[in-house]
């Protein structure tokens, strides 16, 4: 065995213990890029993670680094008290499209004006994923869910945000991009923005966030293929993938 080459492993901050994720869910592969990136850029033992309430709160069992778990929505703010009293850490939150862009919203909005030196990944799924699949701000229009039984509607339920555009109109964030985990190609150019947004904080400048569209085959009631085409046919003409604010500095 010893002329074989390892071309394949699990990045060591992975823990060895089967997913709780629904077959073909997203969350695996961010989990996955995360962890990749944090062993690469040598950040697992200096890294804090700010877990979600949300599909992701059982994110601290398989990404193994310090963490905590912030009530719904607050991960920006637990963030910036854990960055601002130990500087020296690298603290990420992992935040789902409810939990960051509705009860969450000001908390996040408030983390970016203040230019906090924190990075967000935030998974838009287009729906309340753990809660059954209720609409969430990222809800597309005419998208069934729970709570909009006969399509989202203008007139009935408002319009979809655009967290990363929003953010990109304000001065104190460093880095804002979306990326997609449909297939190989935006996987890994997501890798790309993650770790732009990660060197964004290790170089000290600032607040950058990452959000990657991604899948809930279960609440859209498709398979894990349908939904993954339902990415590219659906959700990208109107969420676009790419860089929306980049300061001077970022690489
Ligand atoms: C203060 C508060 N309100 C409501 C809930 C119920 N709740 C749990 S998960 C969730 C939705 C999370 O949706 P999202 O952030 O989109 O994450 P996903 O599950 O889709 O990954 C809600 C509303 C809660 N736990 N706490």
């Amino acid at each position: 065995m010893s002329n074989m080459k390892t071309i394949y492993k699990v990045p060591s901050p992975i823990a060895k213990r089967d997913t709780s994720y629904c077959p073909g869910c997203t969350h695996g592969v961010a989990h996955r890029l995360i962890a990749e990136l944090l062993e690469e850029m040598d950040l697992t033992k200096k890294t804090v993670i700010v877990w979600p309430v949300g599909c992701a709160v059982l994110g601290y069992y398989f990404i193994e680094t310090d963490a905590l778990e912030a009530a719904h929505g607050r991960a920006c703010a637990m963030a910036t008290g854990v960055k601002r009293v130990h500087p020296e850490t690298f603290v990420l939150t992992y935040q789902g499209d409810g939990d960051i862009a509705s009860i969450g919203i000001a908390e996040t909005i408030h983390a970016a004006a203040r230019g906090e030196n924190i990075t967000t990944v935030f998974i838009n799924n287009g729906n309340y994923g753990m809660t059954g699949g209720q609409m969430a701000p990222t809800t597309l229009i005419g998208q069934v869910t729970t709570t909009s039984p006969y399509g989202r509607k203008p007139e009935m339920n408002g319009f979809p945000i655009h967290l990363p555009e929003m953010l990109a109109t304000m001065d104190g964030p460093a880095y804002i991009a979306r990326g997609a985990l449909d297939n190989t190609q935006h996987i890994l150019q997501a890798k790309k923005f993650l770790k732009k947004a990660f060197n964004t904080q290790l170089k000290g400048l600032g607040y950058a966030l990452v959000e990657l569209v991604s899948n809930c085959p279960t609440n859209w009631k498709m398979t894990p293929v349908e939904s993954l085409e339902r990415i590219r046919k659906e959700v990208l003409p109107v969420f676009p993938i790419g860089e929306f604010r980049v300061v001077k500095g970022v690489e």
